[in-house]
């Protein structure tokens, strides 16, 4: 028998408001899905946002694709690599079509009865985390950083934008000399700001996340040449292959994996190992999704062939509550995957029904 897709669009405030280079957002609208055949349900995210400022899909893009073209793909549970055959016709639209193939991850670990993190390969049991803050007062993001290290996150990463690095920087760099830290610019610069970029070496940054262009790969070679800083990749890397072609040509060497960027899971493991045989690093990034897209995350970033700590906080630092009963918690900087079979998530029903925007079957 054929299953059904259904779908439940979300609308949650966020606890704090996340600035980066490209805005600020203030609340969380996501689709989840939910795929049931065989007495199964599993559960995935779509990691799009309200509109097209990360990158070029948003939500409406994402249930379009999926609407129009993905979702009678996966209605008899093929296995991913399946559906990645079946969709690849459709060009683009990597986080639509990571929705549907991770969604099949869940089911396929359910199925088999194991918790996804055993299911995907070698994993360590935790994820090292680490924070991402929003852009904020000085004051602010000093206090957000002082809580942050008490409750033992393993990196500090802030978000900075052109002409505001030096006074994002500058005072924390000085409260905390030698704390790990990152930045991010979520592509807010370009060569010509070469001498802007050259200034953050002082710093002594774990790396800079996504510098230049969201779809540019030789101009981050040409900065790599030039600064000592590190280059970590998030926007470019949107397939195992441009990962490849980014370390090839030296473009980075560090790569932040989030598995709606790239398609899903199974691009995702790929680029872990390329990493891996290449001696670059990796660390899984997030996307300020709910619990059940946070879950993939954790049990991605809880593989051996990932070495950096990631973006996956504990779900409090995103919302009062979750779609989830089961949020995680961290332990010295670590939080580890659900153990029930597939991502392991109890859903909150009574939560969806709160806060749904909109809902249906496909
Ligand atoms: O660039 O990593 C990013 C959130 C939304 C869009 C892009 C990014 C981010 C984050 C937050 O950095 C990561 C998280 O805590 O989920
Ligand atoms: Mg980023």
């Amino acid at each position: 028998m054929t299953g059904s897709l259904n779908y439940y669009k979300v609308k949650m405030p966020l606890v704090d408001p996340f600035t980066t280079s490209f805005g600020t957002e203030t609340e969380k609208e996501a689709y989840i899905f939910e795929l049931k055949k065989d007495g199964i349900s599993a559960f995935s995210e779509s990691v799009t946002s309200i509109g097209p400022f990360y990158s070029y899909e948003d939500n409406t893009t994402a249930f379009h694709i999926i609407k129009s073209y993905l979702a009678e793909l996966v209605l008899d549970a093929p296995q991913p690599a399946e559906f990645i055959a079946r969709s690849s016709k459709v060009k683009g639209h990597n986080m639509a079509k990571a929705a549907l193939e991770m969604l099949l991850w869940d089911y396929h670990s359910r199925k088999s009865g194991k918790p996804l993190h055993e299911y995907i390969g070698k994993s360590k049991g935790y994820a090292d985390v680490g924070i991402s803050l929003g852009i904020d007062r000085k004051e602010a993001t000093l206090k957000k950083i002082q809580a942050a290290l008490d409750r033992g996150y393993k990196r500090i990463k802030v978000k900075i934008s052109k002409g505001k690095e030096m006074d994002i920087l500058t005072p924390i760099r000085e409260v905390y000399p030698d704390i790990a830290l990152s930045v991010d610019a979520n592509t807010d610069y370009r060569l010509r700001d070469l001498e802007i970029l050259k200034k953050l070496d002082r710093f002594n940054l774990v790396y800079i996340e996504q510098p230049l262009e969201h779809d540019d790969i030789l101009d981050h070679a040409r900065l790599r040449k030039e600064i000592s800083t590190p280059i970590c990749l998030d926007e470019s890397i949107t397939s195992a292959e441009r990962a490849e072609q980014a370390l090839e040509v030296e473009a980075c060497e560090v790569i932040n994996i989030k598995p709606g960027r790239v398609g899903g899971f199974t691009e995702s493991l790929k680029i872990a190992e390329l990493a891996r045989e290449r001696k670059a690093h990796v660390w899984v990034g997030g996307m300020l999704e709910t619990g059940i897209g946070r879950s993939y995350n954790v049990a991605l970033a809880s593989l051996e062939a990932v070495d950096y700590p990631g973006d996956t906080s504990p779900n409090d630092k995103y919302f009062e509550r979750d779609l989830v009963r089961n949020p995680f918690s961290m332990e010295n900087g670590t939080i580890r995957p659900n153990s029930g079979t597939g991502i392991g998530v109890d859903i909150d029903f009574e939560m969806i029904n709160k806060v749904k925007i909109e809902a249906g079957t496909f």
